[in-house]
């Protein structure tokens, strides 16, 4: 029944290509290599996957070849075509106006209808001269992309033919991910990172299937998104950071670039204004938030729980309305974040009071409203999200109330716990987190009483105190962020600690061609990158 299937796409798509252009001169018979597509090195590890022991024959003849009314996949195939020509160095065309028969084809086919586990399911079935992408929309499609970008070798096999040819292993790919929201944190507050910084840690996020960035914009040290009606937030408030580097902002243009870029990615991007405490870079700018009654001073330490807005002030809620009002109207994603962790200087009353307000102006500028796992001590709805970092109270009280959880248990998902004593950088206040331990454990029953269908997804969160810039970031967050991309999209009994072992240690050439930091755990035989074995040629 597949078989039939499959056969009739290879048949359509040579019938597609041959329309309006000539069929006759054939190309010669390559003889594709056999490759094990079993035992690719794919992050997160697919679903289902067979091989069929050939190989699908990528070279300069491929071509790229969309049907479907999405009107991204052409955007999606175009994505793909960029990132073949940055590993590759050849350019495939996308929906050329004719083709020769025998020429290799990438057909991206978006196919409707129920049948597909979830959103982002994706099948990918790969032949010695097509390749075939099914997916029910063009967000899917970007997922199967990744599969693809994956499967192809670093260095072309140049005794195959008279020009080089890049073998992908053939076989089905069936996937689709464990859990729609599939996270990470980075805290621009504490220390400040830029939007180029910014955009190469989507790219790295995106790569491992990754779909949405959290974006911790505020807190005691730094205010770090402009708003247009109260400008000192960042002329004053983002003017320092932790250490007293000179800090800095993001204008509304360059949120909304990171936004747009993310988008391409299919990532989500969630904006924190963290409230009532960590708010001591607005207090300093605006005085008349501050609720502590102490002196005011720009702050460049690492101490938390000092600071508090004054909750009973109505001049407090009129700001915060221009806030989430601003951030929303440029945020095209569901979510806004509201902090709200370690309000140690805020009565437990007026917290509450607190929270219950700012969830009203959330909801009234169409947002969910996310928190961290304390606010679920207050009234809140039951639309709105817990994000679970260190009380397990808290996120039962949560799913009580009718609310989903995020996981980004600190022991298990803080990416900026250090590895072991000998880290450079990071924490331990929660644990030393070497690479095993995160990725061993399961989201699913990590939390007791907390069923799977009240889990929204998983989220590794990075903040910056010991970090200030890129390569430190890197240092943190790789390679440990590929294993919480695998811990949330690929299913438990697909996963094991060994296997993802062998498959990390072979990520080293797209971290070394992306120029990535990583730590290099002992813990890891890290596989030496091949040498590119010629100068590619283009036609
Ligand atoms: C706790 S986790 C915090 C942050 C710190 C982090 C350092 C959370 C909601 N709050 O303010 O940066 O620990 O690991």
């Amino acid at each position: 029944m597949k078989l039939t299937k499959d056969l009739l796409w290879t048949g359509l798509i040579t019938f597609f290509l041959c329309v309006g252009a000539s069929c006759e001169n054939k190309r010669e018979e390559i003889d594709m290599p056999s490759l094990d597509l079993s035992k690719e090195h794919l992050i997160p590890i697919p679903s289902k996957m067979v091989a069929s022991g050939s190989s699908f024959r990528l070279d300069q003849f491929t071509r790229i070849v969309t049907q479907g009314d999405d009107e991204r996949l052409e955007e999606v195939a175009s994505f793909l075509a960029e990132k073949i020509s940055q590993k590759a160095g050849i350019r495939p065309e996308v929906n050329p106006e004719s083709g020769k028969e025998g020429d290799p084809v990438i057909f991206f086919r978006q196919q409707g209808g129920t049948s597909w586990p979830n959103r982002e399911a994706y099948r990918l079935s790969i032949f010695k001269d097509s390749m075939v992408l099914e997916a029910p929309s063009a967000e899917a499609a970007f997922r199967g992309v990744q599969t693809i970008r994956q499967l192809i070798p670093e260095v072309s096999n140049d005794t195959l033919a008279a020009h080089p040819i890049w073998p992908v292993a053939s076989g089905t790919v069936e996937d689709y991910p464990n859990f729609g929201f599939r996270g990470s944190m980075l805290d621009v507050a504490r220390h400040f990172f830029s939007v180029e910084d910014v955009k190469k840690y989507i790219d790295l996020l995106a790569y491992y299937k990754i779909n949405v960035l959290h974006l911790h914009l505020t807190d005691d040290q730094g205010w770090r998104i402009e708003i247009k009606a109260w400008p000192k937030l960042t002329e004053v408030g983002g003017s320092t950071e932790v250490g007293g580097e000179a800090g800095g902002f993001f204008t509304q243009d360059d949120y909304k670039d990171i936004v747009a870029y993310a988008n391409a990615h299919f990532m989500t991007i969630i904006p924190e204004v963290d409230m009532p405490g960590h708010t001591n870079a607005a207090s300093v700018s605006y005085p008349f938030l501050d609720g502590t009654g102490k002196p005011l001073k720009l702050y460049e330490g690492t101490r938390v729980g000092f600071s508090t807005f004054d909750t009973r002030k109505d001049t407090v809620y009129a700001f915060l309305d221009d806030v989430v009002r601003e951030i929303s109207a440029i945020t095209p994603g569901p979510y806004f974040h509201i902090g709200g962790d370690e309000s140690h200087s805020t009565e437990k009353d007026d917290y509450i009071y607190f929270v219950n307000k700012v969830e009203k102006i959330v909801q009234k500028y169409g947002k969910t409203m996310i928190g961290w796992d304390e606010i679920a001590q207050a009234d809140v709805d039951p639309s709105s999200i817990a994000q679970f970092w260190a009380d397990a109270e808290n996120a039962t009280t949560a799913v009580e109330k009718g609310m989903k959880v995020i996981l980004s248990p600190a022991k298990k998902a803080y990416l900026d716990m250090q590895y072991d004593t000998l880290s450079k950088h990071g924490l331990h206040w929660a644990a030393y987190i070497p690479v095993d331990t995160a990725y061993i454990w399961n989201p699913e029953t990590y939390l007791p009483n907390i069923p799977k269908d009240r889990i929204l997804g998983v989220e590794a969160p990075l903040w910056s105190e010991t970090i200030s810039n890129m390569q430190e970031l890197e240092y943190l967050a790789f390679p440990r962020a590929i294993g919480y991309a695998e811990l949330s999209w690929s299913l438990e009994e697909n996963r094991d600690w060994e296997d993802f072992r062998v498959r990390l240690a072979n990520q080293t050439p797209y971290l070394q061609m992306m120029d990535v930091a990583y730590y290099p755990s002992p813990r890891i035989d890290w596989v030496k990158p091949p040498e590119k074995s010629r100068e590619i040629i283009k036609d």
